[in-house]
């Protein structure tokens, strides 16, 4: 089946942080999850290039809008490999055949009937690059997000007849509880609609930066229209000489934070119905990453995690292992450097390194480097039994850190059971070496399948233990607990989560 999922491309008016290399990583994860059940999956990120905050800080800096886009663009596409992000293609809205797309759909909407010029008044964020409606707007005409003072603009546009969709979209919301998740934003989004839609600017003629309105020059389609096409427009030219449209539209996640909701659970399938074009399965909206002090990061409060640094100092596992692990998935999270740390000394090193390493050791020390080739333990396999159902249900709602949790029960049942069997006693006693071949064949297999799940989150790391086991294959299909040891030679296992010093 093909699986489709993108990011919210980024902004390239500033540069990459660990909000965006969050986003990045959770659908990251998802992508590999799906792979791995053999999936044809297309994992789409990417940057947002044109509009009034790109404009405005390239002139800030006295340099041309593209000579800021190619920079920073560059910035973010070089991050995603370091994030260990395994995305099939990177978009930039500058790409020419973005934009040519962009025209061809817009231009659709527009013969569909659903444009008109008018005159459009309201308050109007420079950094949203949004006009706000009444019941957004902050006491003392401030902007919900950036709290900083709305202009009230006056302009010549075309109009999106949004509210032709109404009762579309009211329709979507009710025959498809799972469009938006989790549910919490899911109501969210539909009182914003209920609560009544107005028309919305589609162009805006004062500004060059951008994808000319194909039936009136004078205009560039207003920055969120482009950039919500991107979904769309990508899977035209991402495999040169190949179309992929057919292929994996519509999308089945959308992964975005919850700043962005309206544009993607209201406007995005009205622009989508306004072209005759299916709607995305499910759009999840993530919670936003908090300074240690609850504050939203910022570098004067100094409470910035800056994702560089976790790099640098714990390495890209760590980091991603951190992100899905510390902050529940669809919530708001605060992040620090000592839940860095202590997250990887007690999970990464401890529950997991662990596991492994004694593992491996005593498969050496007792039986010479070979798993015992006889019945693994029942009462341990019974403890992964659901697990696999449970993993492919809450990944299809891209309940990343839940999944996660369910993953580390098992590490941690696993690191009991050693103490248990005590591996080192029976060694001790000829009469328990049938005990020990079970016990060292049991705990091989639970640490095999334990890293094949868990290689979304840590690739580099489970790929790498998971082919000291001499069992390198990844795919969920090989993920059952098997009931024999299968007599596998190991290899020797550095350090995966050394200590620092
Ligand atoms: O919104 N914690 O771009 P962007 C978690 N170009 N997520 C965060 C975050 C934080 N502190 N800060 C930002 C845009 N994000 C548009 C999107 S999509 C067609 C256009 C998330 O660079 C944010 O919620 O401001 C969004 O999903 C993504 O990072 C890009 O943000």
């Amino acid at each position: 089946m093909p699986f489709y999922i993108t990011t919210a491309i980024s902004y390239v008016n500033g540069v990459p942080h660990l909000g965006h290399a969050y986003e990045a990583i959770a659908t990251d994860v998802i992508a590999r999850h799906m792979r791995q059940r053999d999936g044809d999956v297309f994992f789409l990120t990417g940057t947002d290039e044109h509009g009034e905050p790109v404009a405005d800080a390239a002139q800030a800096e006295g340099i041309d809008p593209q000579e800021l886009a190619d920079r920073n663009a560059e910035r973010f596409k070089a991050l995603m490999p370091l994030l260990g992000v395994s995305n099939d293609f990177f978009i930039r809205t500058t790409d020419p055949e973005h934009e040519r797309r962009v025209q061809e759909v817009l231009q659709r909407v527009h013969d569909n009937g659903y444009t008109y010029k008018g005159v459009y008044e309201g308050w109007y964020c420079a950094r949203c690059a949004d006009f706000k409606v009444e019941n957004e707007i902050l006491e003392g005409n401030l902007c919900p997000i950036h709290e900083i003072a709305l202009e009230l603009k006056q302009e010549e546009n075309w109009f999106f007849k949004l509210s032709a969709f109404q009762e579309r979209l009211e329709q979507v919301y009710a025959e498809h509880p799972a469009f938006v998740m989790p549910l919490v934003r899911f109501n969210e989004a539909r009182s914003f609609i209920t609560s009544g839609l107005q028309d919305i600017s589609l162009s805006r003629k004062h500004l060059k930066w951008g994808v000319t309105v194909p039936w009136d020059h004078e205009h560039v389609f207003y920055v969120w229209f482009d950039a919500l096409l991107n979904y769309y427009t990508a899977l035209g030219y991402a495999r040169p000489g190949e179309d992929l449209t057919d292929h994996f539209w519509p999308a089945n996640f959308h992964i975005i934070g919850k700043d962005i909701l309206k544009f993607h659970t209201v406007f995005w399938p009205a622009i989508l119905m306004a072209a005759d074009l299916p709607l995305p399965e499910h759009v999840f909206v993530h919670g936003f990453l908090l300074g240690a002090d609850g504050r939203k990061m910022s570098k004067s409060l100094g409470n910035v995690l800056d994702p560089f640094e976790v790099l640098e100092e714990f390495g890209t596992d760590a980091l991603r292992f951190y992100l899905m692990r510390d902050v529940s998935f669809g919530s708001d999270g605060t992040v620090g450097m000592d839940a860095v740390t202590a997250r990887y000394e007690s999970e990464l090193a401890n529950d997991y390194g662990n596991l492994a390493s004694r593992t491996i050791a005593m498969i050496h020390r007792y039986r010479d480097g070979v798993v015992p080739d006889v019945p693994t333990d029942s009462e341990l396999a019974r403890e992964f039994e659901d697990l696999l159902p449970e993993l492919r249900e809450l990944m299809d709602a891209a309940e990343v850190s839940t999944a996660l949790e369910l993953i580390w029960r098992r590490v941690r049942r696993c690191n009991r059971y050693v103490e248990e069997r005590a591996p080192w006693r029976l060694a001790k006693d000829p009469d328990a070496a049938g005990e020990l071949d079970r016990t060292l064949a049991s705990l091989a297999e639970a640490v095999r399948v334990i890293s094949v799940l868990v290689s979304p989150y840590v690739p580099t790391s489970a790929q790498k233990l998971l082919d000291v086991l001499g069992a390198p294959e990844l795919s969920l299909g090989g993920a059952e607990f098997a009931p024999t040891g299968g007599g596998r030679r190991v290899a020797v296992l550095e350090p995966l989560f050394p200590k620092r010093a």
